[in-house]
C-alpha cells in the first residue's frame, strides 16, 4: 500500500454518524457534493488589458458570471494601474459612428452573463500611470453595489 494513504485521516464520527444515520443524511451529503458543481457565487473570469505606453489610454474587458439568486450589480472597477478607470459602452451612432458612453453600473440578473468585450462594454483605463506590457498580470476590484467585491487578475494581451 502506498504510504500516502496511512496518511490520510480516518473518517471523522461526525461523517460516519451521518452516513448510518439514513437516507435524509445521505441526501445531504449528495447536496453538498451537487453544490461542488452548481455554481452559487458570482465570479469574474477572462480578465484582460490592451497593452499601453504609461500616460495612454486603454481598454480592458472582463466577463462577470452571476451564479448566485441576486442581481450583481458592478458600480465601479478599480485597478492599481490609473486612478480613472471608467465603464465604457461603444455604441453606432445614426451616422453609423462608433461612440463611447459611460455606463452608470453593470447589472448582472442571477444567472447570467455580462461580457465585456471589444465593440461593446469595455473598461476604459485613463492615463495610465505605468506602461502595461504583454505577459503583466493586473489586480482589479469590482465593487458591487451592497458593498462587497470581486477581485481578479487581468492578462495583459494585444487584441
Ligand atoms: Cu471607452
Amino acid at each position: 500500500m502506498p504510504s500516502m494513504l496511512h496518511n490520510l485521516p480516518a473518517p471523522s464520527n461526525a461523517l460516519v454518524r451521518a452516513l448510518v444515520r439514513g437516507t435524509a443524511s445521505m441526501a445531504m451529503l449528495a447536496g453538498t457534493l451537487a453544490g461542488c458543481r452548481a455554481q452559487t457565487v458570482a465570479v469574474v473570469r477572462d480578465a484582460e488589458f490592451r497593452p499601453a505606453i504609461a500616460g495612454s489610454t486603454t481598454a480592458g474587458y472582463f466577463v462577470v458570471d452571476n451564479g448566485t439568486r441576486d442581481t450583481v450589480v458592478v458600480d465601479s472597477v478599480t485597478t492599481p494601474v490609473t486612478r480613472v478607470a471608467e465603464l465604457h459602452e461603444t455604441s453606432i451612432d445614426s451616422a453609423g459612428v462608433a461612440r463611447m458612453h459611460p455606463v452608470g453600473a453593470l447589472v448582472v440578473p442571477p444567472g447570467s452573463v455580462v461580457a465585456l468585450r471589444p465593440g461593446g462594454l469595455h473598461l476604459m483605463l485613463m492615463d495610465v500611470a505605468e506602461p502595461l506590457e504583454v505577459g503583466q498580470r493586473v489586480p482589479l476590484t469590482l465593487w458591487l453595489r451592497g458593498g462587497s467585491t470581486l477581485v481578479a487578475s487581468a492578462a495583459v494581451k494585444a487584441r
